[in-house]
C-alpha cells in the first residue's frame, strides 16, 4: 500500500466512522467521509440524543483542518442510491466541505461502516426492520458493483460483527471452518446464526461480499467486531469538539457505555436476564488500531480475509461489577438490577472465540482497566447535565 492513500470512509458521521477518519488523516492519507445522517434521523424518530455535543461533519472537518492543517473531504449523500456511490468512483462527486474541491481520485481503500448499526432499532417494527435490511444490503451491493466496475483492485474493509456467529456450542474460528464430510474436505464461512435482524443483515452482506470475492476477484477484509466502548481517541484530544458521538440510550448505546452513564445518574445498571451472556469487547482506540492493521495488511487480490476484532471476553455481570466498583470509588452509589431480558438470546452458554489474527499482524490490545474506566467516567461526568433518564430503558422487546 502506497504511503499516502486515498481512503473513502462510508458512514463517516458514526461512532466509529469519524474517529477512523481522523486516525487515517493524521497518518497522512487523503480521507473522504460520506454520510447521509440517517442515524441522526433515526435518533429523532426514537426521541433519543447523544450524551456529548456532536457537531455535523462539515463543522468537525473544519475544526480538524484548523487544528492540524489536514483536510478531510465531506460528502453528504445516501449511498443506497447508486448514482451517489458511483459519483465517488467516477469523479462526479460534489463535496459539501473540502479545501480543494477537486476529485480526490479513485479510492485505494474503502472502509464501510454505512449501515444501520442497532439491534434493538431493527427489532422495533416491520418498517425499521425493513429499513435495516434494505439500507445495509443496498449500500453494500452498490459498493461492491462500483469497485468491480471502476477499480477492482480497491481494498474494501467491511465492519462485520461477532454477533453474526451467535453463541454456538463450539469454538468460534476466525471466519472459516474446515469441514470433513463423507470422506471429503472443504473450507466454508464459519456458520452464522444471529439473534437480531440487524445482525442478520450483517450476515447477508458478508455473503454478498464473499460472492464478489469468489466471482469477480474483489479484495476484502471483514472485521468481525464485538461491542465497542470508549469515547476519546488520540486525535480527539486536540479539541473536545472533535470527540465522537456517544450513545447511552437503550436503542443505540452499547452496554459498557450505558452502564457508565447509568452509574452517574444513579440509575441501576440494567443487567438483561442472568447477565451471564458473554461477548468479546474492545476499546474504541483498539478499533482504530485494528482497522489500520487491516489496511496495512490487505489480502492478496481476489481473497477475503476475516479477523475477529475483540480484545477480551466478558460477561455482562462482570462488566457491571467492574463499572460498579469504579463508580463507587468516584462517589456514585451504583446499584445493579437484573431485569427480564427483553431480547431473545442465550444467557448461559459456551463462548470461546479465537482472536489472534489481528495481533499476528502487530496489533497490541488495550485491556479494560480501572484507568480506562476512570477516564470514561470523567468525560461522562463532565456532560452529566445532558443525561436524559427517560431514554435509558423502555424494554424494546423481541
Ligand atoms: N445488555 C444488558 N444490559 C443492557 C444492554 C445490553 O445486559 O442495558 C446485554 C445484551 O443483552 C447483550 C450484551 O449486553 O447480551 C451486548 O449488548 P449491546 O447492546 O452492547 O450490543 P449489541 O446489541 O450486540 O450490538 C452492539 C452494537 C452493534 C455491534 C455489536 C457487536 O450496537 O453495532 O455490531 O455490538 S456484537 O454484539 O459482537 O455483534
Amino acid at each position: 500500500m502506497s504511503k499516502k492513500s486515498n481512503i473513502l470512509i462510508l458512514g463517516g458521521d458514526g461512532y466509529l466512522g469519524w474517529p477512523t477518519a481522523m486516525h487515517f488523516s493524521s497518518r497522512g492519507h487523503n480521507v473522504t467521509v460520506v454520510d447521509n445522517y440517517s442515524r441522526r434521523k433515526n435518533f429523532k424518530e426514537c426521541g433519543v440524543d447523544f450524551l456529548t455535543p456532536t457537531l455535523d461533519l462539515n463543522e468537525r472537518a473544519k475544526i480538524w483542518y484548523e487544528s492540524t492543517g489536514k483536510e478531510i473531504k465531506v460528502f453528504i449523500g445516501d449511498l443506497s442510491e447508486i448514482n451517489v456511490t458511483k459519483s465517488l468512483f467516477d469523479g462526479t462527486v460534489k463535496y459539501d466541505w473540502a479545501i480543494n474541491k477537486n476529485f480526490s481520485g479513485i479510492p485505494n481503500c474503502v472502509i464501510h461502516f454505512a449501515e444501520q448499526p442497532s439491534a434493538p432499532y431493527s427489532m422495533l417494527n416491520l418498517e425499521k426492520s425493513d429499513f435495516t435490511i434494505i439500507n445495509n444490503l443496498r449500500v453494500t451491493n452498490n459498493l461492491m458493483w462500483c469497485v468491480k466496475d471502476f477499480s477492482p483492485t480497491t481494498h474494501i474493509i467491511k465492519l462485520g460483527t461477532m454477533g453474526e456467529y451467535g453463541t454456538p456450542n463450539i469454538d468460534i474460528e476466525e471466519g472459516w471452518i474446515d469441514i470433513y464430510h463423507k470422506g471429503k474436505n472443504d473450507r466454508f464461512l464459519f456458520p452464522r446464526q444471529a439473534s437480531s435482524i440487524y445482525h442478520t443483515s450483517k450476515i447477508m452482506d458478508t455473503d454478498l461480499l464473499w460472492f464478489g470475492v469468489r466471482t469477480w476477484g474483489l479484495t476484502i477484509t471483514d472485521l468481525m467486531q464485538g461491542p465497542v466502548y470508549g469515547i476519546e481517541t488520540d486525535e480527539s484530544l486536540k479539541d473536545q469538539r472533535l470527540m465522537t458521538s456517544f450513545s447511552y440510550d437503550e436503542i443505540f448505546g452499547t452496554v459498557l457505555n450505558r452502564f457508565i452513564v447509568q452509574s452517574i445518574c444513579n440509575y441501576p445498571l440494567t443487567i438483561y436476564g442472568s447477565g451471564n451472556q458473554k461477548r468479546g469487547y474492545l476499546n474504541l482506540i483498539d478499533t482504530l488500531k485494528c482497522i489500520y492493521a487491516a489496511f496495512e495488511n490487505p489480502p492478496t487480490q481476489g481473497k477475503l480475509d476475516i479477523y475477529n476484532q475483540i480484545t477480551e471476553v466478558l460477561s455482562v455481570k462482570e462488566i457491571a461489577l467492574l463499572v460498579q466498583q469504579i463508580g463507587n470509588e468516584r462517589g456514585h452509589k451504583v446499584k445493579i438490577q437484573s431485569v427480564d431480558n427483553p431480547r431473545v438470546e442465550k444467557e448461559d452458554h459456551y463462548y470461546n472465540p479465537k482472536y489472534s489474527g489481528l495481533q499476528e499482524l502487530g496489533f497490541k490490545p488495550t485491556f479494560l482497566s480501572s484507568e480506562i474506566l476512570n477516564k470514561l467516567f470523567a468525560i461522562c461526568e463532565k456532560y452529566s447535565t445532558n443525561i436524559n433518564e427517560d431514554i435509558i430503558f423502555k424494554g424494546v422487546k423481541w
